[in-house]
């Protein structure tokens, strides 16, 4: 079955789009009815694969990886916006990209992104043994990130109010699925593939050293002159101000970055100017449940 025209595809541009499931969970109706070929999508032994949970990193590990890739050539990562340069594998909309048809079109060394969870992943990343590098942020922040960009975001379901948006997250009925079982189900599966597993909150902390790291997985040796050039190129400030790096070249129709930005805030902590007491201790006491049995940690605050 050819893929649909983009002209076939749900959403007049001012609407959101519409919402269905892939075995159960929450997916653009365009992502639902190209699913066959998703699933069967054709991953090279070269590509480098991204995989997040939604608002843990990914934009950042992008350009990060991009720039290890050019060895901190920044002229070469001024060849497109983040959405182009980068195919998103499961992403359909309208007017702007599929994701499959970009990642076919694309010349080898890929590198890819998804939001899948681990078994909504096409066989043929594990199958040819491509590197997967996973960020995980923690879930506060993580929900947090998440509203605001549902709230910006007309690809997106709206979020309703915050009270709403915070149940809905703990219940994962959220596109792409429940927080916990997303980061579990990747870091269980960590050591069985060549994956490099990543906190968005050691970035901060550490952006040399966790830019070593990927440099190291990825095969690339970055002197410490490149190193530097790469930790501030992918900074939060530097990024606000790329165009090519903070999606202000997607139209106004899907991402209206006056109601919340896409570089919003970047930082560690932001929980707190959102949470209430009541929410927080709900909060805890549902993550220790869900998070029991795991070796898996999270850090809440900058240190
Ligand atoms: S997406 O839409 O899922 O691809 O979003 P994603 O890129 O995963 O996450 C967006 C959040 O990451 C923040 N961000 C950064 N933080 C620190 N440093 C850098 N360089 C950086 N780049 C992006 C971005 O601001 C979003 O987080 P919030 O908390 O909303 O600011």
């Amino acid at each position: 079955m050819a893929l649909k025209k983009m002209g076939d595809l749900k959403c007049d541009g001012t609407e959101r789009l519409t919402f269905g499931y892939v075995k159960g969970i929450l997916q653009s109706t365009n992502t639902c009815d190209i699913w066959d070929h998703i699933w069967n999508f054709q991953a090279k032994p070269d590509d480098i694969l991204i995989c997040t949970y939604p608002k843990a990193g990914t934009t950042w590990t992008q350009e990060i990886v991009d720039l290890i890739q050019n060895e901190g050539d920044v002229e070469k990562t001024q060849r497109a916006p983040t959405h182009v340069r980068f195919p998103f594998i499961e992403w359909v909309i309208p007017s702007i990209g599929c994701g499959l048809e970009q990642a076919n079109a694309m010349p080898s060394p890929r590198i890819l992104k998804t939001h899948l969870p681990i078994h909504l992943l096409p066989p043929s990343f594990i199958e040819k043994n491509c590197k997967i590098i996973y960020v995980a942020r923690n879930p506060k922040d993580n929900m947090v990130s998440y509203y605001h960009f549902q709230r910006m975001n007309k690809a997106l379901p709206a979020p309703g109010t915050w009270e709403e948006y915070f149940e809905n997250f703990l219940t994962g009925k959220v596109c792409w699925g429940s927080w916990y079982d997303h980061v579990r189900g990747w870091w269980e599966a960590k050591d069985q593939h060549r994956m490099l597993y990543l906190f968005y909150e050691d970035l901060k902390t550490n952006p040399k050293r966790e830019i070593q790291k990927l440099g190291e997985f990825i095969g690339k040796r970055l002197d410490d002159k490149v190193l530097d050039t790469i930790v501030h190129h992918s900074s939060f400030d530097v990024m606000k101000q790329n165009p090519m790096a903070n999606y202000s070249s997607v139209p106004i129709e899907f991402m209206n970055h006056s109601v919340s930005p896409f570089m919003r805030k970047g930082a560690v902590g932001d929980w707190k100017n959102h949470f209430t007491v009541a929410q927080n201790e709900r909060f805890d006491e549902d993550y220790k449940e869900k998070m029991a049995n795991t070796s898996l940690s999270f850090h809440f605050r900058f240190e």
